[in-house]
């Protein structure tokens, strides 16, 4: 199946290359598989494909592959993850299902942006 744009039930409001990798699945702990991930936040959801979609101009456009997997931000907790891995640069992200990730990029800029957005996502979710 592709993906096509109109599969997105939202707006995008992000979308960029990052490491990611899950550490743990319905509480339980999972081992770190880093791989490089195309993450696409749209409305409550988190979205993630294995290739990065092509961008183009006035967006980006899903290049024919179904996303590996989406989360959903509702009572999601997102902090620094200092002491959980040897990078720099790591987000935590736990959603209310027990599910965890691990997000990451060498650039400063690129995750502080990804921090920020995520971070105003969930504030707005906890207030509705
Ligand atoms: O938290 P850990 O166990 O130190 O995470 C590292 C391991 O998952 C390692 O793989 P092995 O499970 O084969 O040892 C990964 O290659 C590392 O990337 C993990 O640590 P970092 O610090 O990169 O998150």
């Amino acid at each position: 199946a592709i993906a096509r744009i109109q599969d997105i039930p939202h707006e995008v409001e992000k979308a960029g290359q990052l490491k990611k990798t899950k550490i743990a699945e319905g509480g339980r702990k999972l081992r770190k598989n880093w791989a490089m991930s195309w993450v696409v936040l749209a409305g409550n959801s988190l979205i993630f494909y294995k290739e990065p979609k092509v961008q183009a101009p006035g967006g980006w456009r899903p290049s024919g592959s179904k996303p590996e997997s989406s989360v959903d931000l509702r009572g999601a907790v997102l902090d620094w993850a200092r002491d959980m891995s040897s990078r720099k640069n790591v987000i935590h992200l736990r959603m209310v299902t027990g599910n965890e990730f691990l997000l990451q990029s060498d650039s400063d800029a690129v995750i502080q942006d990804w921090y920020q957005i995520l971070q105003n996502v969930i504030e707005r979710l906890d207030r509705e």
